[in-house]
């Protein structure tokens, strides 16, 4: 059985989730449905950086004692997990970087890599950001703001364990150079060979424990604690059993994809394939930068007060839309710009509209029509009567193309999904729900009633409904709730995760017979918000 191994980072148990990190676990959510599907054995793997001198600060800040940091993490975790089933996140694994077997693999790697010469020790005069808990040279300081955050940085000088990174530099340009789809979207990989441009300089893997004492204790020194970037990446292997579980780790090693904001780019595809490089394991196949989310043309953040909370927009508008609305608005790689009102307008056009309305106008004109009974397709093919007229042959073509292209959504996925590209999968589904609305508009199913065509009005309703099985499946990785509602009103009774992918392209697997049952329409038009 083929295998797909996905990650999200591991997020920062500092605060609260917002959509930001909630958008991450959502595609990642979403491919991995998708790959299920298709019969894969995958391993989607989440979870939260509990390290690191942020952590430590907002753990006294919540005026716990210095030393209870594990107390603090552990009220927050809960926080994270409650969201992810909220979203109805199918993750297999949840990884914390404070369970043991993370801290033995952590410190495991340091052993070895320092054991091969790998890791020195000197003095580390330079600068650090605990915001982005990363270090940054005099020459990168920005007159003591940080490049990225633009926050304060905070001035280093005290002896530290390095990694020598710097020998890895051409093998990584190599690395990359070869291997097109290691960072994606390609204007991110040329961003890091833009970096790569200037000398790698070492990397600082350890905190003085007198100065920071919150991280996994380095194992030859316990005066120092590790880098939780060096600590955080590990996660990767140590959640698929790394280094004691080799039949674990030889099962999804390399990973398919590590999926990542674009603010964590560097760390994962310098670093994390060097530190891997340096232990004789492979890098990942597709390191994923997405793009950035902002809210009222800024960055999320506390202080400005626009940080929008994923439970009040879900509690709102429900997990389906929200799930929607983040895949569709904008294409997976791109910075996209979130609001109530864009949300709302993609809601009553895509959903309320395009999809609920075809869902609603066919099964009322089932039951009006066919007492609520899947009809069965006849005429087609032979000499029937209302096939004779332009009219007629007009509609028998149109129900043609409404078929090949409901068909054709399986390799449409096929060809989107695999490149993450959510948005342009969900315009082709919506392309088959475009034509089937437009369908009804051209056949004009209510004069064929009145002219008491009943043969190609079944024709027509069966195409219809059979569309609507075929577009409910194929957003199953999107909006699974949706798929639900809709194949119970259509009457289908295998459950649906029991469905295979192959059913997307099996035109005629609904049943002609089976009793409908229509119910409330599915998305409500939203007057205002
Ligand atoms: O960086 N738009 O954790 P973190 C889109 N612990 N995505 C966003 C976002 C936004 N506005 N804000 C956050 C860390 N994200 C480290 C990772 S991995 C070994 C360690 C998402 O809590 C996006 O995925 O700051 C980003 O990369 C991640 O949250 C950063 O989460």
């Amino acid at each position: 059985m083929n295998k797909f191994y996905i990650t999200t980072p591991l997020y920062y148990v500092n605060s609260k989730p917002h959509i930001g990190h909630s958008y991450t676990n959502i595609a990642v959510d979403t491919v991995s449905r998708f790959y299920r599907m298709k019969g894969y054995d995958v391993f989607f793997m989440t979870g939260t950086d509990e390290h690191g001198e942020k952590i430590e600060k907002a753990s006294l800040a919540s005026g716990l004692k210095a030393g209870e940091e594990k107390k603090f993490v552990d009220g927050i975790v809960p926080v994270f997990k409650d969201l992810w089933q909220k979203l109805g996140m199918q993750y297999d694994y949840f990884i914390r970087t404070t369970d043991d077997y993370h801290i033995k693999a952590v410190q495991a790697v340091l052993n070895k890599l320092y054991k091969d010469g790998r890791i020195y020790k000197k003095i580390y005069k330079g600068w650090f950001c605990t915001p982005c808990e990363t270090f940054w040279s005099e020459a990168q300081s920005e007159n003591g703001l940080c490049p990225d955050c633009k926050r304060h940085l905070e001035k280093l000088d005290e002896e530290n364990y390095f990694f020598k990174i710097s020998e890895y530099q051409e093998w990584l340009i190599d690395h990359i150079n070869s291997n097109t789809s290691f960072i994606k979207p390609d204007f991110r990989r040329n961003e890091v060979l833009g970096f790569l441009r200037e000398p790698l300089q070492d990397l600082c893997i350890s905190r003085s424990k007198i100065r920071m004492s919150w991280g996994i204790e380095v194992p030859f020194d316990k005066n120092f604690v590790t880098y939780v970037w060096f600590d955080a990446l590990i996660n990767y292997i140590s959640g698929i059993g790394y280094p004691g579980d080799t039949a674990r780790l030889e099962r999804y090693w390399p990973a398919d994809f590590h999926i990542i904001g674009k603010d964590i780019l560097r760390h994962h595809t310098v670093y994390w394939p060097i530190m891997l490089h340096a232990l004789g394991m492979a890098p990942p196949k597709t390191i994923f930068a997405h793009g950035w989310w902002i809210v009222k043309g800024e960055k999320m953040s506390k202080s400005k007060g626009n940080v929008v909370d994923p439970v009040a927009v879900i509690d709102k508008y429900g997990i389906d839309t929200y799930r929607y609305f983040l895949l569709r608005e904008v294409p997976f790689g791109l910075d996209g710009a979130f609001s109530e009102e864009a949300l709302i307008k993609r809601y009553n056009s895509d959903l309320a509209n395009d999809i609920g309305n075809l869902l609603n106008r066919t099964l009322t004109m089932v039951e009006k029509y066919f007492e609520g009974i899947v009809p069965v397709i006849k005429g087609q093919g032979s000499p029937h009567h209302s096939l004779r007229s332009d009219a007629g042959q007009a509609r028998v073509k149109g129900r043609d193309q409404l078929k090949e292209k409901a068909a054709g959504l399986a390799d449409e996925l096929d060809k989107t999904l695999p490149q993450l590209d959510y948005s342009g999968a969900l315009v082709k589904i919506w392309e088959v729900i475009n034509i089937a609305n437009k369908l009804i508009e051209d056949s004009k199913p209510w004069v064929l009633a009145k002219e008491k065509k009943t043969d190609e009005l079944g024709s027509l309703l069966y195409s219809l409904l059979e569309s609507l099985r075929i577009v409910a499946l194929s957003i199953y990785p999107f909006m699974p709730a949706t798929t639900k509602s809709i194949m119970e009103q259509l009457g289908v009774a295998e459950p649906v995760e029991k469905m295979k992918f192959e059913d997307i392209g099996t035109w005629g697997k609904l049943k002609p017979g089976t009793k409908v049952n229509k119910s409330k329409p599915l998305f409500p038009r939203i007057e205002s918000a």
